[in-house]
């Protein structure tokens, strides 16, 4: 037997990957429901060998779901996630609306699955931003080992982080480049193609940006907050795949080859580090794959105690819809979807 689950914004790349991987992993689904804005009712998505025909989110009855998989703007979930919350399911958010609420879990369940225990105090659980995602399955089996001190990261995101409207501006500035010259940049501030621009979501006061505050802020709330973290957000002309230059400071001694065995026993992380053309990961290699990669693994010989390595993931899947289908198995697991059996 199997659960009622609700896919809300379906239509996006995002919901699109979430309905495959529901698939791809076997969730057990008894009946599956595509929900999106007026604009896309009607339109059809794929499950399995089935189309599906997207219901606008207005007149779905969200009672009859044990699970909702919400990849949707942050304004619209804070909007819908507590509404269809309070109709029984348990909404499992890919926005960054709910991530910072202490009533509202924030799980990867390689790091933190104990937190799914206080997934009913709202029926609401997030996911979080794909650049911290993969980082944290990174840094938690380290962490375990040696307790992390200090974190300095740079990203190198791929224009799918920004949806649809960021693979189409970089598609067509680098079709544009050979034929019209460059057009004006839309969805990114200044062109993407065949360039890389310093900067992700919006400037806060102090000169990060929300994209680098996520990454600490969602860190402390998953690991630990005595971590410190300094973080620079770059968008990089790749469709798919993020990646990052991570540079780790550890509380006791932890070397390159220690860390590489905690590394290949961690749950979610493929180690390929060989010190050949083919022994490091990059996007391309990780676009459509569920791992964390983790490369180029190397001491730091400017300061004790420190580690550098390169972590690379699949953003539209381990960054958000791998995620949030391994966070509704999770509950499986954990017997918290059993209304589906009452
Ligand atoms: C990007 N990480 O690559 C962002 C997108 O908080 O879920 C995801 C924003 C979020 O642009």
């Amino acid at each position: 037997m199997g659960y009622r689950v609700a896919v809300v914004g379906a239509t996006g790349n995002v919901g699109r990957e979430m309905l495959a991987i529901l698939e791809d992993v076997n969730f057990p689904v008894d009946e599956i429901y595509a929900v999106a804005s007026r604009n896309s009712i009607g339109v059809e998505v794929n499950y399995a060998d089935k189309r599906i025909y997207c219901q606008a989110i207005d007149d779905f009855d969200f009672s009859k779901v044990d699970v909702v998989l919400m990849s949707v703007s942050g304004a619209f979930s804070k909007e819908w996630s507590p509404k269809i919350g309070k109709q029984g399911p348990i909404v499992i958010d890919n926005s960054s609306a709910w991530r910072m609420d202490p009533d509202v879990p924030l799980i990867v369940p390689e790091v933190n699955p104990d937190d799914a225990s206080l997934a009913r105090r709202k029926n609401i659980i997030a996911n979080p931003n794909c650049s911290t995602a993969q980082l944290v399955v990174a840094l938690k089996p380290l962490h375990d080992a040696a307790k992390i001190k200090r974190v300095v990261v740079s990203t190198y995101q791929s224009v799918s982080g920004a949806g649809k409207a960021g693979v189409d501006e970089l598609w067509d500035q680098t079709k544009a480049v050979f034929t019209l010259g460059p057009t004006e940049p839309k969805k990114f501030p200044k062109q993407i193609a065949f360039n890389v621009i310093p900067f992700i979501g919006s400037f806060n006061d102090d000169g990060y940006t929300d994209e680098e505050a996520k990454m600490w802020n969602e860190t402390h709330k998953m690991i630990d907050p005595a971590i410190k973290l300094t973080v620079t957000c770059v968008r990089v002309p790749v469709f798919v795949g993020h990646s990052e230059s991570v540079n780790i400071e550890f509380e006791t001694p932890l070397d390159e080859d220690e860390a590489r065995e905690i590394l290949r026993d961690a749950p979610g992380v493929l180690v390929v580090d060989k010190r050949d053309d083919k022994g490091y990961i990059t996007p391309k290699e990780a676009q459509g794959e569920f791992a964390v990669y983790v490369s180029r693994i190397r001491n730091d010989h400017s300061a004790p105690n420190c580690l550098n390595m390169w972590v690379v993931s699949d953003n539209l899947r381990k960054g958000a819809a791998l995620n949030a289908v391994q966070i509704a198995q999770l509950l499986h697991e954990r017997g918290m979807l059993e209304r589906a059996h009452a």
